[in-house]
């Protein structure tokens, strides 16, 4: 079978897609800089069906953002406040309890949890949080923190990152999100949140949680000052992991959402850049099982088209979304089964409910079954 691009530059990626073959640097490098959209969808469909056939996944989950408080003040962020400012909140662990079980009336089957980095917060204390959601819940998962926040509540327990994850574990931490990876390059990162542990740390902390057997997801924020090169690293220093400890379940492309931010004169990403990202990351991840187009980033529209273009996932009902909303998105805070359900659909594909690993979940309204 030949594989039909317009760009001829992508022949190369055509003929090792076609092949199976590893794409190089260069390769990356070339996808991103043609405007050849179909071409390289083509090539991303190709993958994802090899690897998901027409399935689409999703699931029934909850985020929980226990505090906005942070010391990092990362340029990107329009979340993270200062300790005495006015719009700055901490949850109580009973608040925390409370919240985690309304605002949906289906069996939420995961909590995503991630927050600010607290200066007075113990990873006691959320040790404590995580027992108390685990004893109260006990069907969900939970996937929380980011390796930022391991690192920073490692740092200030004086303990280090491997112990730090064997506590969280011990209490209930059953996988980690892929948030705070943002770009590895260190030019890059320096101005878009300075004093957040650098990417060398992210990476280490990933491949420690790997070997402590928690799944984990990675992110790569994208639109703002990197270029074409930085993303390619990015992605490249994920797949260089992934060989390593096959730990990593999804990658999930982050639009840059400027508004509110110390960076609100850069403009919003275009949908072209935001389907080529989903491609691209396909197409060089040959080693994640899962992309995931998440809907409240991208808007319901693009992540449906992006089912077409190299994306297995949607994410779920989410119920309550801070981080993107604070920086301007103008998506819907959640989603019910049924409407993720119809865009899935809608898009030619078959939906799949499945739990945080994976697995796929038959449910009826009130309760979810995993099938083993
Ligand atoms: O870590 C922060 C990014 C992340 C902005 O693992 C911003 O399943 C755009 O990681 N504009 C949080 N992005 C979201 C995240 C995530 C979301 C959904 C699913 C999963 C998963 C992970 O959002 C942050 C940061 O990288 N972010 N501020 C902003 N202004």
């Amino acid at each position: 079978m030949s594989l039909k691009v317009d760009d001829p530059k992508l022949e190369p990626v055509a003929q090792k897609v076609n092949s199976g073959d590893r794409l190089s640097f260069e390769d990356g490098v070339a996808l991103y800089r043609s405007h050849d959209l179909l071409g390289i969808g083509y090539l991303a469909n190709i993958v994802r069906e090899r690897l998901n056939g027409n399935r689409t996944f999703f699931n029934v989950n909850r985020h929980i953002n226990p505090t906005n408080v942070c010391v990092a003040a990362c340029k990107l962020c329009a979340f993270g406040r200062q300790v005495r400012d006015g719009k700055a909140y901490t949850m109580s662990l009973d608040q925390v309890w409370k919240i985690a079980g309304e605002g949906y009336s289906e069996a939420v089957s995961e909590f995503h949890i991630v927050g600010g980095l607290h200066p007075e917060l113990s990873l006691d204390w959320y040790c404590e949080m995580i027992n108390g959601l685990k004893e109260r819940y006990p069907e969900v998962h939970l996937k929380a923190f980011t390796m930022v926040e391991v690192g920073y509540l490692a740092r200030r327990a004086k303990i280090s990152i491997k112990e730090t994850l064997q506590r969280l574990k011990d209490a209930g931490v059953q996988s980690l999100p892929g948030g705070g990876a943002e770009i590895f390059q260190e030019r890059v990162r320096r101005v878009i949140c300075d004093h957040k542990i650098n990417g060398n740390e992210w990476i280490d902390t990933a491949r420690t949680a790997h070997q402590l057997g928690l799944k984990s997801n990675a992110t790569m924020l994208y639109g703002h000052i990197e270029t074409n090169e930085d993303r390619v690293d990015h992605l490249l220093k994920l797949r260089t992991l992934q060989d390593e400890t096959g730990g990593f379940q999804t990658y999930i492309p982050l639009a840059f959402h400027p508004e509110n931010t110390p960076m609100q004169h850069l403009s919003t990403t275009g949908g072209v850049d935001d389907i080529k990202n989903i491609a691209v990351a396909r197409l060089l991840l040959d080693n994640f099982p899962h992309v995931k187009a998440y809907w409240v980033m991208m808007t319901e529209k693009v992540a449906q088209i992006a089912q077409r273009f190299g994306a297995d996932d949607l994410d779920g009902t989410i119920v309550e979304e801070k981080i993107y909303h604070d920086a301007g998105a103008k998506t819907s805070q959640s989603l019910r089964r049924e409407d993720l359900l119809r865009l899935i659909r809608d898009s030619g594909r078959e939906p799949v409910e499945r739990d945080t690993l994976y697995r796929p979940v038959e449910r009826n309204e009130a309760s979810f079954t995993v099938i083993v």
